[in-house]
């Protein structure tokens, strides 16, 4: 079957229709897209494979598709190129990271990625980190339609190559040549995709959390994105080290509870030094309890957490209510939520950090970003493009020297770090460990501002 003939067909089968659809996004759409009933026409089916079948150019080892209507396709492709099939379970398991993928390969297999029809590219980038992250190089991504209103920008910018039976744009002018539509019909298409790119291409958005724009302007002021893990025990090793550090740092990381001889005065103590040196407070407290529980574990008790600390650490198990009692009814306190952590074997999985991520972007005046590692740059990179540019990423488990330290924790260094995407450093040993923290907090300060600049000016 031509390519011309299986748009016809399409529209025949009423996959692509013509009229007025009210979208899920609440816009009036001039044209409406499902090509899931494609799986109950053999000949459809059968058209759908080969055509797309044609559009990897490469060689690869296994194929794959996105549940639900792609997958019948990369089984037929599979079937006929003699190519292993596996796919990413839709109902992802929540424990285990290789269980999210059905089907045997090994890592490094080459992966040709099928799906019907993207319009914002999500899905199947959620697809393709799944096999990522899995050790699986996808090498083509081949969808039926593209409607993409960013023309694919979404995966382009995540540096994947994929290519399309039709865009929106040759299957209309195929319409209306075979006489399907008129040219309304088409002017009301184009005008309704010039009209809505804009919704889909990121505008850069306001940042509207106070305590999200005390840091940046804290890093812009003192030149600095370093936040320093002062992880000691004794008030007279943290303040003396703070003396040697204060400078060079945007915001200053403190685990209260490990204090041995916390009093009330050391609170004091350390806002006298907020104040001289102007950097933010972040207590990694990683709260995790219900919403009334954590309300209390951070406004009382013995350290009153909410009365010095702007930034605190969140584990979103809870749910989202966790952020309610943490966060309501005060101002200028925040969130950073634990999206990812450095830890090896940590049960975080992806699905747990998209939703992570997505709480965070809908309560922005609670939250001033994620905490987030990753394995390799580019890991990082993808981890880094679910974040909006309002939300900071923050980053630990940083060392020039990335040995680990024999307890789970996994280093990577500075320059990869910032120049992939994270914000600010969370440098704890790297620093407090060295025989001479100053220098060696100027070293960590250079190198990830230098970075921050560049990427910035991007
Ligand atoms: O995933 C994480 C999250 C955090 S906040 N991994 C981490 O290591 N951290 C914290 O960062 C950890 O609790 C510690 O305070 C700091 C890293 O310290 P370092 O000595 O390994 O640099």
């Amino acid at each position: 079957m031509t390519k011309e003939d299986f748009v016809v067909k399409l529209s025949e089968i009423g996959a692509i229709r013509f009229g007025s659809f009210t979208l899920k996004s609440g816009l009036v759409s001039p044209f409406y897209i499902n090509l899931r009933d494609v799986v109950s026409s053999p000949e459809l089916l059968d058209a759908s494979a080969k055509l797309i079948a044609n559009e990897c150019k490469v060689d690869y080892d296994v194929v794959s598709g996105v549940p639900y209507t792609a997958l019948p396709i990369a089984s037929l492709v599979s079937a006929k190129s003699g190519k292993g099939l596996i796919f990413k379970r839709k109902e992802e398991k929540v424990y285990g990271l290789k269980d999210s993928i059905v089907g045997t390969y090994k890592p490094g297999d080459r992966c040709f990625l099928i799906e019907d029809l993207i319009t914002t590219g999500e899905s199947i980038l959620e697809n393709a980190e799944a096999l990522n992250a899995a050790g699986i190089k996808i090498v083509h991504i081949a969808m039926i339609i593209d409607r993409s209103f960013d023309n694919g920008a979404s995966l382009r910018n995540a540096g994947y190559k994929y290519s399309s039976i039709v865009t929106l744009k040759e299957m209309t002018d195929i319409l209306q040549k075979r006489g399907k539509i008129g040219a309304d019909e088409v002017n009301a298409i184009e005008k309704f995709v010039a009209e809505n790119s804009g919704d889909v291409i990121k505008k850069e958005p306001e940042i509207k959390n106070p305590v999200t724009r005390k840091i940046l302007k804290t890093i812009e002021d003192k030149n600095t994105n370093l936040t320093l893990s002062l992880d000691v025990t004794e008030s007279k090793e943290f303040f003396s080290i703070l003396d040697k550090t204060a400078d060079k740092i945007a915001v200053l990381k403190t685990h209260i509870d490990i204090i041995d001889d916390f009093t009330p005065a050391f609170i004091e103590r350390l806002l006298e030094y907020k104040e001289k040196y102007n950097f933010v407070i972040f207590e990694d407290r990683k709260f995790a309890d219900i919403g009334n529980t954590v309300r209390h574990q951070f406004r009382n008790g013995v350290y009153k957490i909410a009365d010095w600390a702007d930034m605190v650490t969140v584990h979103m198990v809870p749910g989202p209510g966790i952020l309610d009692g943490l966060f309501g009814g005060i101002e200028n306190r925040s969130g950073l939520l634990l999206a990812r952590m450095s830890s090896k074997g940590n049960y975080i999985n992806e699905d747990y950090t998209r939703r992570v991520i997505s709480a965070g972007i809908e309560n922005e005046m609670f939250v001033s970003g994620f905490i987030g590692h990753g394995s390799d740059e580019e890991d990082i990179r993808r981890f880094r493009n679910k974040i909006p540019s309002n939300f900071l990423f923050f980053m630990p488990g940083v060392k020039i020297d990335t040995a680990s330290d024999g307890l789970g924790q996994s280093y990577i260094t500075p320059d990869v770090a910032v120049k992939n995407g994270a914000d600010s450093i969370i440098v704890g040993r790297g620093i407090i460990a060295a025989k001479d923290p100053a220098v060696e907090a100027d070293k960590y300060r250079e190198t990830a501002f230098t970075e921050y600049l560049k990427r910035k000016k991007i």
